[in-house]
């Protein structure tokens, strides 16, 4: 297809209405997570073509999930499993304080197995994004993930690598061989400062994390913009100044905003400058993947076409 295949657990999230003590929430609304359908939702409303596999439970949450990807352009491949879908729990204890709790062990989407790939699929995409959530899973999951790297590495696709450390389901300890692992499989890679340092033990991440193999680095730094090692070649983008309402999905937005500009074949600084605009307007919409924009909102938020 040429486009983005990705691969991992998608989630429901029962988020808690304003803010406050999870106590006093008056309602919740049950949406839509995961950081690979999070970044799939984000290419396909930049205009690309993305591909997302995971396993759903027969349960509301896994209807729901479908049917969103669905309607987002995301081409869904879904494999049917008989436990449940997994859910989170999320609530804003302040303005700056976010918490989440995960429902999700033993879930439909942790029970991901290699013979899930479709591999002639995988084989012609134009890139294989994966991150270093689900192979914290479970064996199986952490398989799919080895097993989807090797099927594009064997077949010249680009493989995408974000970090994306998650202390809630493993310990660094545990986490550090299996994403230096990866890391050396990729040709892209994006972390934040405190992610790269669970992979690395010296100073700078670029060097650090270019020296694992990936000949793009990406490190992203929130409202401190990003940095870059791009074939050798050193880029900095400042953030964009926003009214930052939510953060969540801010990562998976810039995720996509770059992927996307690369399987469109831009510049590397175009593709950086695309992923800081698409971060930028995901912080300022709630929710995961709701703030994913689409090319004419990106010139709406950056008053130029960035894309030309
Ligand atoms: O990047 C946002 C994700 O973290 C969120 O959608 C939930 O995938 C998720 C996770 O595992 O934390």
């Amino acid at each position: 297809t040429g486009g983005l295949f990705t691969l991992g657990e998608a989630m429901g999230i029962f988020v808690a209405d304003g803010i406050g003590p999870i106590e006093q929430a008056r309602g919740f609304t049950l949406a839509v997570g995961g950081a690979e359908s999070n970044v799939a939702v984000g290419v396909a409303r930049l205009g690309g073509l993305a591909t997302w596999l995971g396993r759903l439970g027969p349960d509301s949450a896994g209807s729901l999930i479908a049917g969103r990807l669905r309607s987002s352009g995301v081409r869904v491949l879904a494999v049917p499993d008989p436990a449940p879908t997994g859910l989170m729990v999320r609530y804003r204890r302040s303005a700056q304080f976010i918490h989440a709790d995960y429902h999700r062990a033993g879930s439909a989407g942790s029970r991901l197995t290699p013979a899930d790939l479709p591999l002639p699929e995988l084989e012609s995409a134009g890139v294989v994004h994966v991150t270093g959530i689900t192979p914290a899973l479970g064996d199986t999951a952490r398989a799919t993930v080895f097993a989807a790297v090797e099927a594009a590495r064997a077949a010249g696709v680009p493989v995408s690598f974000d970090v994306n450390y998650r202390g809630k389901l493993w310990s660094r300890f545990d986490a550090a061989p299996v994403l230096r692992d990866l890391a050396a499989r990729a040709d892209v890679i994006f972390a934040g400062p405190d992610e790269a340092a669970v992979l690395l033990d010296d100073a700078d991440p670029l060097d650090g994390l270019a020296k694992l193999g990936p000949a793009e680095v990406i490190i992203k730094d929130g409202g401190r913009g990003c940095t870059a090692l791009i074939d050798g070649v050193r880029h900095v983008v400042p953030a964009l100044p926003v009214t930052a309402i939510d953060p969540v999905g801010a990562g998976d937005a810039f995720v996509a905003g770059y992927l996307a500009d690369r399987l469109a074949g831009a510049a590397p600084e175009q593709r950086l400058r695309t992923a800081i605009a698409a971060g930028a307007f995901a912080v300022t919409v709630p929710g995961d993947c709701e703030g994913a924009p689409t090319r004419a909102e990106l010139v709406a938020l950056t008053g130029s076409d960035i894309n030309r």
